[in-house]
């Protein structure tokens, strides 16, 4: 009995070193073949922007792909040194956000000498030759700025024989979101109002950079020049902005959301808060959750080639406004 006892001890232990042998076996040939992705973000000014990095980050790991993350914090120098040292490291693929959209041919091409496919995501870049990139993946930033006006245009239509003033809060410059949104804003408050006579303009145009406290700086400024009382409607280019004027709008008698008609855009919970407590009245999303997206493109160019991926993939996005039921809204992530 003894025997068997200490027989049975011994086939134990031995299955466990086998197993251990096999366990380590596997890992090593893992890390052997595992995907290394540069993933360069442009910077962290925003919860959108920081949930986008989580996205990215946790799509990628999950599909076992190792990722070499770095913060541009704002700055294009450096998110160019990111890039070229994703290169020096031969990467297996580069993803990349840039801050705006100019002056990326020369690293974009130190990419195509090395071999290795960049995926744009979030902001646009502006090259000549198209073959620097892959792909790029995220929002229609024009659908965006069209459905903003489309509220703004809709909020007016029982009006008659007026003249809507419209301040326009931008992003940063050279950036599609920024130009994009203007453009689909335009377009769609021109929409004709002949029989009613009502003109919806964009009175005025104060530059923010997507960043809080220069939304504060500059509205504050706009105040005291006297010129708020002017306008009907704040449309800002995203939600950070927005928020730094409701700041600086508190030292006013105007009521935010019914003196003045209150539309942004990205969708954080803080300003979704915000609309449902009527201090905003219409917020355009911007998805950040671009992971499974940017995920799949590089699973399916890995698998299938370049000739696999279309040129452009778009995120899917919504609106809410005041005049929705609250609870259709799902719970916000960023
Ligand atoms: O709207 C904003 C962020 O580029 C679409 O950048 C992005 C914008 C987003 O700072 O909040």
């Amino acid at each position: 009995m003894r025997n068997i006892k200490i027989g049975l001890l011994l086939w134990l232990c031995l299955s466990f070193l086998a197993g251990c042998q096999a366990v380590k076996e596997t890992t090593a040939e893992t890390s052997e073949e595992s995907i290394v992705i540069g993933f360069s973000q442009s910077g962290t000014e925003s919860s959108w922007r920081k949930r986008h990095t989580e996205s990215i980050r946790t799509e990628l790991e999950k599909e076992g792909y190792e990722v070499l993350y770095r913060n541009g914090y704002m700055n294009q120098e450096r998110q160019i040194q990111d890039i070229r040292s994703f290169i020096v490291y031969q990467v297996d693929a580069i993803v990349f956000t840039p801050i705006q959209e100019n002056n990326w041919e020369p690293i974009l091409e130190e990419a195509a000498q090395a071999g290795i496919p960049v995926f744009v995501v979030d902001r646009h870049v502006n090259v000549s030759d198209p073959s620097l990139f892959l792909t790029h993946i995220g929002p229609s930033f024009k659908a965006e700025g069209n459905r903003a006006g489309l509220y703004v245009s809709n909020y007016y239509k029982e009006h008659q024989n007026e003249t809507i003033n419209v301040l326009e809060l931008t992003g940063l410059d050279a950036t599609s979101p920024t130009y994009l949104r203007s453009e689909g804003f335009r377009e769609t408050i021109k929409r004709d109002y002949a029989h009613n006579n009502v003109t919806i303009q964009v009175k005025d145009e104060l530059n923010g950079d997507f960043i809080r406290r220069k939304g504060k700086e500059v509205i504050e400024q706009y105040i005291a020049e006297g010129k708020m009382e002017q306008i009907d409607v704040l449309f800002s280019h995203n939600d950070e902005m927005t928020l730094g004027a409701l700041e600086a709008l508190e030292k006013t008698d105007i009521e935010p959301g019914k003196d003045l008609v209150i539309v942004s855009i990205d969708a954080q919970k803080e300003m979704i808060d915000k609309l449902k407590q009527g201090i905003v009245n219409c917020v355009v999303e911007c998805n950040p959750d671009a992971g499974v997206f940017v995920k799949n493109a590089i699973s399916r160019y890995l698998a299938r080639g370049a000739d696999a991926i279309p040129r452009e993939i778009y995120v899917h996005e919504t609106v809410f406004s005041s005049d929705m039921d609250f609870d259709q809204i799902p719970p916000r992530n960023y």
